[in-house]
């Protein structure tokens, strides 16, 4: 187990498509003062070498709050920089492949939608599990719904944490009560407000009152 569940409480996903005048820079740290626990870089359109050299530098930011920086499916830029660890889907590389090229230490992140895909990534190693979509959202165009119900039975199958996503705001959050989470991740929640810092203070408060401890 390479990452503390408390570290998933607030887990911030990047995207540059809600940035007007700000860089991407500049609302990660806003974030992180608002107290994002978990950030994870993602890329959809980046060439490896800018993607490179971003995320070093929003690794450094990462540090300076000791909140870990996993990059989205993308071993090579990962290793490249010294990432915390990385998060893959169910049609990238597989979880235990990733953990041959990352080695033992680093935090590997599998998202899955059914208890099965769930068992599976547990076996092959990763430290935690991204479980959604819990809420419909225009933020992933391909993301489909599950029920609350998988959900649960994910977080009662497997004993890694899992951190649930996809439309989850400060209002429906008090829904996933009683999952069995241990934390959210979000995007449009964070960095499609205005003000970035309050919306993560705000959204950190709600999340603690529903998470399993
Ligand atoms: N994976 C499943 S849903 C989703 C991702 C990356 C999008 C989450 O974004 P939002 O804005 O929090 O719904
Ligand atoms: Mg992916």
């Amino acid at each position: 187990m390479n990452c503390d569940k408390k570290d998933l409480l607030l887990y911030a996903i990047t995207d540059r498509h809600w940035l007007e005048e700000e860089s991407l820079y500049e609302v990660v740290k806003e974030s992180l003062d608002g107290g994002v626990t978990f950030l994870q870089l993602r890329e959809k359109n980046l060439s490896d070498e800018i993607f490179l050299e971003e995320a070093k530098v929003i690794k450094e930011l990462c540090d300076e709050y000791s909140v870990p920086l996993i990059i989205n499916d993308n071993v090579d830029i990962a290793l490249a920089m010294n990432a915390d660890g990385v998060h893959v889907g169910q049609s990238d590389m597989e979880a235990g492949d990733v953990r041959a090229k990352l080695g033992p230490d680093k935090i590997i992140g599998v998202s899955a939608k059914t208890v099965e895909q769930a068992v599976l990534a547990e076996k092959r190693g990763a430290d935690y599990l991204g479980v959604g979509a819990v809420f419909q959202t225009g933020t992933k165009e391909d993301a489909t719904e599950i029920s609350h119900e998988t959900l649960k039975a994910i977080c009662e199958t497997v004993s890694i944490p899992v951190v649930a996503i996809g439309g989850i705001t400060h209002d429906n959050i008090k829904e996933l009560a009683g999952s069995g989470i241990s934390g959210v991740a979000v995007i449009s929640a964070i960095y499609a407000e205005k003000d970035i810092a309050r919306a993560a203070r705000e959204l950190k408060e709600e999340t603690l009152k529903i998470v399993n401890k």
